[in-house]
């Protein structure tokens, strides 16, 4: 249908008007119509659009509402890595880095940008000749997931750029969070449908931009502020980062209204304790502020170590603490038949989440904090990890109360407890005759890195054990249609989903399959590594703790695990079954080169601080299988420092003599080559 010019021309004029309003209500905070006058214009277009649907552009702001749901995320890599950013806790660790600086720069005194530190989603917008082709979240940092049709849907967002001295290629990155009315609102929204709440405007900011239907995203109070840049070609950008995101507002990007230019490490602290201050009245939720060197040229001279750059630091808001009563004390028993104490507490508010459990972690912790049920305590929560207890107010206690010893017996199979030499942790030596380590290891076995059983939950799982139809997971294999159709909300077609996703779940890899098998001390990284050196599950059992020793990642722990393991005809019984109901996985393929293998031959490695996924002692032995030297001191020499968590003077050494830094997912990376 020929579209008459002057339709033409009125729809250009709405989608103009409408994106001025847009940029006057999101990126000045200066409306200049009524809302009820933007979705009178608004529906003026749309019906126009419905009339003509050949006048539809990407940009037209009627594309808001979301689009058709994806059945998954696309990969998106990121060219120009998003960073993350290094952390100070207290003012001497922002001194540290200002020293650091200063410093390498071999100047006196530093300008810095400061800006508040969202607590949100980090995300990257890519324009191509003004019109917003991409988006796409942080992920790790070098590949994220393409979340275009999901960013289209947030108003701060511009679709296209105002003006025409845009760069021809510009990637935006900035955060997307949820402002704390749009929270709480939206939390009431879902109370009053009876769904699910959100803990905290991060929680549901990272839910709400990650759905697979945009149109859900559409409809949750998102919002964005700028604060770098990625790729940018075609245009030279100003030489400060307070200039490039005035530049990047003059194209109608939102920025942060806080940002602020300061001199040096008071100009920092000073904004720090301003921000602190008045951080209950912002609009947002944050968890500390942000300090970046200003001028890009001593940013660049500055460059950045594993991720993070070595120019900008986040200072973070002190923990979160609030004080309340501790009811009880109550015991969990875990997958390995580890029994861990967790504290049931009078629900209190801890910076905006309602906490009622708190990890007291094991029997050592709870006698050296002097735990006990009555007691008035301290609760931590900072940032994802779960709540802990700090500390007791003695002198509130009540006369009555004892100390709290974790039971000799298993709270529920009821088997002996025991607790190995050096280990803090007591467990359970019920093994799959406890219910709890059975529920736990199906649901270990089903997931989604292991046997990858799609649509086997948690609750699924529960019903299957509570209702005794699945004693060891080769039981899952021989469950009937009618088994699974009589289950709890469960129909026929579900049933016909999970049969389906239990038979594609028998072609898996030898990794998967060691890993689903949930032996003490193998990780997927473990798994991995032993599918590959013994090629075979046969070789593997029949294998020594000697045998497995010889391997980089395998100490004397995790090999006494894995002999125990395939010695028990328990289990060897369950791994025959799983291979009669047909399980199968195809011959590893063979080892890399050895020129691979050395890749890191001729460079030294020192180790500091803790790891999380790894010992040192492990991450030493790959280190050397990958040819490196690994020295229990920095100097010169060195090529590399890997820094675990309350890294100490090994890195301030590191850092004096400008050796190369990284963190433990550098490390893992470097591993993982
Ligand atoms: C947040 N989260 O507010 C950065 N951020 O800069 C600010 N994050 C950042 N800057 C470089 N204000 C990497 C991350």
């Amino acid at each position: 249908m020929k579209i008459p010019t002057e339709i033409e021309l009125q729809a250009a004029q709405l989608r103009d008007t409408l994106n001025e309003h847009n940029y006057y209500y999101y990126v000045l905070d200066d409306p200049h119509i009524p809302d009820s006058e933007y979705d009178r214009l608004l529906r003026e277009l749309q019906a126009l659009e419905a009339q003509y649907p050949e006048l539809m552009r990407p940009d037209s702001p009627t594309q808001r509402v979301g689009a058709a749901p994806l059945s998954a995320f696309a990969e998106v890599v990121h060219t120009v890595p998003m960073l993350s950013l290094n952390n100070a806790f207290d003012d001497d660790e922002v001194h540290d880095f200002e020293k650091r600086v200063r410093e390498r720069l071999r100047v006196q005194e530093i300008e810095y940008v400061a800006e508040p530190k969202l607590d949100g989603l980090a995300a990257s917008l890519r324009y191509e000749e003004g019109l917003l082709v991409k988006a796409a979240t942080r992920g790790d940092g070098s590949r994220g997931e393409e979340v275009t049709q999901n960013v289209k849907t947030i108003k701060a967002i511009p679709l296209r750029l105002r003006g025409d001295d845009f760069p021809r290629v510009l990637e935006v990155r900035g955060e997307v969070f949820m402002p704390k009315a749009g929270f709480d609102h939206l939390n009431k929204q879902q109370t009053a449908r009876g769904e699910k709440t959100f803990a905290n405007p991060r929680n549901a900011a990272a839910g709400s931009l990650r759905q697979l239907d945009s149109r859900v995203t559409g409809r949750r109070p998102l919002t964005f502020l700028s604060y770098a840049v990625g790729v940018v070609e075609g245009a030279q950008l100003p030489n400060s980062h307070h200039d490039i995101l005035h530049r990047l507002q003059t194209w109608g990007l939102p920025i942060s209204v806080y940002m602020q230019v300061v001199n040096g490490v008071q100009g920092c602290l000073d904004y720090y304790q301003d921000i602190l201050a008045h951080r209950d009245n912002l609009p947002f939720d944050i968890d500390g502020v942000v300090y970046k060197i200003n001028r890009v040229e001593q940013q660049e001279q500055l460059g950045f170590v594993s991720r993070a750059p070595r120019w900008a630091i986040a200072h973070k808001f002190p923990a979160q603490e609030a004080l309340t009563q501790l009811l009880d004390i109550d015991v969990q028993v875990g997958r390995t038949g580890a029994l861990t104490p967790v504290a049931r507490l009078s629900p209190v508010n801890v910076g905006g989440v309602t906490v009622t459990n708190a990890t007291l972690h094991n029997q050592d912790e709870i006698i050296r904090k002097d735990v006990r049920v009555g007691d008035t305590v301290i609760l931590r929560r900072a940032g994802d990890v779960i709540p802990e207890v700090v500390r007791v107010l003695a002198d509130k206690r009540p006369d009555s109360s004892q100390p709290f010893v974790l039971p000799d017996k298993c709270p529920v199979c009821g088997s002996d407890v025991t607790r190995a030499e050096g280990e803090a942790v007591v467990r359970c030596t019920g093994g799959l005759i406890c219910p709890a380590q059975r529920k736990q290891a199906v649901q270990h076995f089903a997931s989604r890195r292991a046997m990858d059983i799609d649509g086997l939950g948690d609750k699924l799982v529960e019903q299957l054990i509570e209702g005794d139809l699945v004693k060891s997971v080769a039981d899952i294999y021989t469950l009937s249609k009618e088994q699974w159709a009589g289950l709890e909300r469960m129909g026929k077609k579900s049933a016909n989903n999970i049969i389906k996703a239990i038979e594609k779940s028998k072609s898996t890899t030898l990794a998967h399959f060691l890993y689903a098998l949930g032996i003490r001390e193998v990780g997927e990284s473990t798994a991995g590594l032993l599918a590959q050196q013994f090629g075979s599950l046969e070789k593997l059992m029949s294998a020594t703790e000697k045998d497995l020793q010889k391997i980089p990642d395998i100490g004397p722990i995790a090999a006494k695990h894995i002999v125990a393991f395939f010695q028990q005809s328990y289990n060897r019984e369950v791994i025959q079954r799983l291979q009669e109901v047909g399980v199968h996985w195809a011959a590893p393929t063979e080892q890399p080169s050895a020129a691979t293998e050395q890749s890191l031959a001729g460079q030294t490695f020192v180790l500091t601080g803790t790891l999380s996924s790894m010992t040192r002692d492990k991450a030493k032995k790959r280190l050397q299988a990958l040819g490196a030297k690994v020295s229990g001191s920095v100097s010169k020499k060195t090529s590399c420092v890997v820094a675990g968590e309350k890294a100490g003077s090994k890195l301030d050494k590191a850092q004096a003599l400008g050796v190369k830094v990284i963190d433990e997912a550098g490390l893992m990376a470097l591993l993982e080559q």
